[in-house]
């Protein structure tokens, strides 16, 4: 595996410097941030990212992500400008050395939590989903006081209210659709850049707000990956995701998609399920719900081989910042998982 952590670019309260410290840091993972979704990024942006990053002895190697502009997933007449832009974005990525590209196909929102400042036992903080919270909440109500951390700032009330209006119109099978006529487009050229391409899995993994969401559990992920039969067109297995629903047997899923050479990137992360929701917990098994050491091993004998990052951290020794991308414990999460892969690894050679 390829160890890499999520930079935010130069405004990221945690520096490059901090990131090539933590022991066997191979990659950064990282996006261009200037640029309005759907636009093309400049190939200047692109440059000054790489360099900053081999500068700092790090491989620029992922991007998280290259977003999907919403008309394509509405499948409006204008997604296929946005197509080609998404296609010349990756194709200048390819040239630019990545290797992998992880994006969602999640309706408007992207990941949802009702409280980013939970505090634990321990006095740490996390991130929480209590569904009683989220269920007060209409994204169609523009009256409405209650807004959740994840949303999109860049839309005004009136906007999300009409582009949640254009979704409850949809059904799955709309959506479905909509993906493969993205993928049939951008996987080719996706492959004859060198790009992976690793689909991030809905989080949580259940429909919010009455708007469609598919990319939830294996039946799923086996339609996904049939929609283009092709490696380039690949998973983000997200641990903290799909772990937040009990019918997703993790290690199981880990094995499955490992051994089609259909993982290209995991997100590692912990999650505690409780009868209303979930919290985020330590990276460690015994933090959470989630068999940390059964994923890494089912990975491993697997032959997987990829990109893998410590997903959402607390909040730990008084550290602030960009909820759940703080340094402190996404780097020990960086350091159990680099033990976790040495003793599957070791224990997968005997
Ligand atoms: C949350 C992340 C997601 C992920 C996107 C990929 O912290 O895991 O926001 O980056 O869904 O497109």
């Amino acid at each position: 595996m390829k160890l890499s952590f999520r930079w935010y670019g130069e405004d990221d309260k945690v520096t490059l410097e901090q990131i090539r410290q933590i022991p066997g840091m191979h990659s950064i993972v990282t996006a261009v941030y200037d640029v309005p979704v759907g636009e093309v990024w400049s190939r200047e942006s692109i440059a000054r990212l790489k360099q900053r990053t081999e500068a700092a002895g790090l491989h620029f190697e992922v991007i998280e992500s290259v977003p999907v502009h919403e008309d394509i997933k509405l499948g409006l007449p204008s997604r296929d400008r946005y197509i080609e832009n998404y296609c010349e974005n990756l194709r200048r990525l390819g040239e630019a050395g990545i290797k992998c590209v992880c994006y969602n196909f999640m309706p408007v929102f992207d990941w949802t939590r009702t409280d980013l400042n939970h505090v634990l036992p321990d006095g740490s903080t996390s991130l929480v989903y209590y569904s009683e919270q989220a269920e007060q909440v209409d994204p169609l109500k523009t009256d409405s006081d209650l807004t959740l951390p994840g949303w999109d700032a860049s839309y005004t009330r009136e906007e999300l209210r009409d582009v949640v209006a254009q979704y409850r119109e949809m059904t799955e099978e709309d959506l479905w659709d909509n993906l493969r006529y993205f993928l049939e487009r951008v996987i080719p050229v996706a492959a004859e850049a060198g790009i992976k391409m690793a689909i991030h899995q809905d989080d949580p993994c259940w429909s919010i707000f009455g708007l469609p969401r598919i990319i939830t559990d294996e039946q799923n992920l086996d339609r996904f990956l049939h929609l283009v039969d092709d490696p380039h067109n690949g998973l983000t297995l997200c641990c903290g995701s799909l772990g937040c629903s009990p019918k997703n047997d993790m290690p199981k899923l880990a094995a499955k998609y490992a051994a089609m050479g259909r993982i290209h990137f995991v997100h590692l992360r912990n999650v505690q399920l409780l009868p209303g929701g979930f919290e985020e917990r330590a990276h460690l098994s015994s933090c959470g719900g989630l068999d940390m050491y059964a994923i890494v091993k089912a990975l491993v004998e697997n032959g997987f081989d990829g990109y893998v990052r410590p997903d959402h951290g607390r909040m730990i020794w008084g550290e602030t910042g960009r909820a759940g991308y703080g340094l402190y414990d996404r780097a020990l999460g960086a350091a159990y998982i680099n033990g976790l892969f040495e003793a599957a690894e070791k224990e997968v050679k005997r």
